[in-house]
């Protein structure tokens, strides 16, 4: 169904673009993970158009959004997510506050950014609705619960976006910077285009051109992924270590307030959600589906504290259109 034809519903469907490998493969792109996640927490309704990674610059450029990453030579770097959400503007609010879309005259919104989408959604989905309170707000602050935060509530909201962009580039960093190398070369790629798709990618290596895919394997066994391996494992307890508490798990805290709070799985030791965990979630899901140490990364690294996030937030994993797909090593 064409997203913008049910513009006027109450709840529009929202169109949402991910990457497709092998159709046999579970998906495991760490940025539309981060909006799928998104996706399932706002409780939005929406549906997954599956592109292959041959397919994402005609798509962008179809919709009109120009590439928002460059390569390393300077060159366009066509991505997904994006989405496609019929209710364009915040809905109009019954109280004074920010001009908004007023029902029937909203305006398709095409977003191409995870973190934008996240923001989105936010807006759109999240903060006008009073069902929602500061535990199921993407980007909990001070005036989650409040329609037109002004003053100290909306410096706070300020403030919970802005610390959760430096996140979001910290984390992307540090998985780019050690998962991507580790697990990359694992990606379950389509039989039918492989050997272009490893072209198409060798080319953005320097000298890659030249070079065959399987160069770019970090052997298994070898002291050179052994060391990496341990860097990783270091980098993410240094960098990100405290944020998650070493905790009992969530709901099974043993004492009140900030003692049962410490137990949770989330950011903070909270006992639910925000985007930093889904932020943390997506690259998870990456190297779930690629890295071949990932077992050990689960249960053995920082005491367990990746895969006590990453099994507690497998209640906003759900897949739509992959019938029968299910997360198993090829
Ligand atoms: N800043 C962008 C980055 C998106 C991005 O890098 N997406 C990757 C997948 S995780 C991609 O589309 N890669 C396409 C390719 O490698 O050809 C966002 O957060 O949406």
């Amino acid at each position: 169904m064409d997203a913008s034809s049910n513009a006027n519903t109450p709840n529009p469907t929202i169109t949402f673009y991910d990457i497709i490998l092998d159709p046999a493969a579970y998906p495991m792109s760490p940025n539309p993970w981060k909006t799928r996640y998104a996706l399932n927490f706002a409780g939005v309704p929406y549906r997954t158009t599956w592109v292959p990674l041959n397919a994402i610059a005609a798509t962008r450029s179809a919709l009109g959004l120009p590439a928002i990453r460059k390569h390393a030579d300077g060159s366009d770097f066509p991505t997904l997510p994006i989405i496609r959400d019929p209710l364009g503007k915040p809905p109009a609010k019954t109280d004074k506050g920010e001009a908004a879309a007023a029902p029937g005259e909203e305006e398709e919104a095409v977003i191409g950014d995870s973190f934008d989408i996240a923001l989105h959604l936010q807006r759109t989905h999240l903060s006008p609705n009073q069902q929602h309170t500061t535990k199921n707000q993407l980007f909990p602050s001070l005036s989650s619960t409040n329609h037109t935060p002004s003053g100290a509530a909306a410096d706070a909201d300020a403030g919970s976006v802005a610390l959760h962009r430096a996140f979001n580039a910290l984390v992307d960093e540090l998985f780019t910077r050690y998962g991507a190398p580790l697990a990359g070369t694992y990606m379950p790629f389509d039989p039918r285009t492989a050997a272009a798709d490893k072209a198409a990618m060798l080319v953005r290596f320097p000298g890659g051109a030249a070079a065959r895919w399987e160069d770019l394997e970090i052997p298994p066994g070898s002291e050179a992924r052994r060391g990496m391996l341990r860097e990783f494992e270091d980098a993410l307890e240094q960098k990100l270590g405290s944020c998650f508490g070493a905790g009992a798990g969530a709901g099974r805290g043993c004492g009140d307030g900030e003692e049962r709070r410490a137990a949770g799985p989330f950011m903070g030791g909270r006992g639910s959600p925000m985007y930093a965990d889904f932020i943390v979630g997506g690259w998870l899901q990456f190297m779930r589906g690629c890295l071949p140490e990932w077992e050990e990364m689960r249960d053995k690294w920082s005491g367990g504290k990746w895969g006590r996030l990453f099994d507690a937030l497998e209640e906003w994993a759900q897949v739509d259109g992959r019938d029968g797909v299910v997360p198993a090593r090829r």
